[in-house]
């Protein structure tokens, strides 16, 4: 299971937030999940266009400049505005002055997105020889724990590294919904019994541009195990 094993690696490279971004100030906890007492997390996929995605947050699927791209990258940026160069700009001078490595996770406010925040994630790269699962499992579960840390409830990743990056979009949702699950069934807090602060995240929605993307990942949504319907 990719996502047991990078698990590890997610704590190894966990990291305080970027300093440009202003977190939510956290409700109380009876007010955060007011309907909610399993923790279950929805877990979906849809064809779509990220960047007008009504959810707390969306994910970008970065370089480790962090200064803008093709792809999803640049569909981002284009959307936010100009602002969101400035804020990268920052987190590179003030946290990743030689960038932000692959697996790893920084968040910048949203500017003219829908979202309030973008999570900016590295996924390897395929074609340079990146071809370690668990560095692309880190994107997503680093990006789910700045999202908390962030106080996000509702997150919408793109198929990280199935692009520009080369890598199987089969796998890239194998490892995606792999991750997504782990989080909701809250294994890597010690289970839902042990977990020591729910994590508040409601919805992880995966939004993909083809037909065929959206097909490998509801076929990983559904081979995983459970149906959102349940
Ligand atoms: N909404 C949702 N998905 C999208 C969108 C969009 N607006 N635009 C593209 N996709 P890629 P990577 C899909 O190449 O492989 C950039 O230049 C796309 O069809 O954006 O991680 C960065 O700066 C594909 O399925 O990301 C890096 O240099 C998926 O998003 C490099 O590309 C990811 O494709 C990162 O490559």
């Amino acid at each position: 299971m990719p996502g047991a094993r990078a698990g590890r690696r997610w704590r190894a490279c966990r990291a305080p937030l970027a300093g440009p971004v202003q977190a939510a100030r956290p409700a109380p906890l009876s007010a955060r999940h007011p309907s909610r007492h399993d923790g279950q997390v929805r877990i979906e996929a849809v064809q779509g266009d990220i960047t007008t995605q009504d959810v707390d947050v969306v994910v970008n699927a970065a370089n480790s400049s962090l200064l803008g791209g093709g792809g999803v990258d640049g569909a981002i940026h284009a959307a936010a505005g100009p602002d969101l160069l400035a804020a990268c700009r920052e987190v590179r001078r003030t946290r990743y002055p030689d960038g932000l490595p692959p697996g790893d996770a920084v968040a910048t406010d949203g500017f003219r997105l829908p979202a309030r925040w973008v999570v900016h994630t590295v996924g390897p790269n395929l074609h340079a020889g990146q071809d370690d699962p668990t560095v692309l499992a880190s994107c997503f579960a680093r990006s789910l724990e700045v999202a908390v840390e962030l106080g996000a409830r509702s997150i919408a990743f793109p198929a990280v590294s199935a692009g520009v990056y080369g890598w199987d979009v089969a796998e890239v949702a194998r490892i995606g919904v792999g991750v997504a699950r782990l989080w909701e069934d809250g294994v890597e807090n010690g289970g839902r019994e042990g977990h020591p602060e729910p994590h508040g995240i409601e919805l992880v929605r995966f939004v993909l541009f083809s037909p065929a993307a959206l097909d490998a990942f509801e076929h990983a949504i559904a081979a995983s195990g459970r149906s959102d319907d349940e």
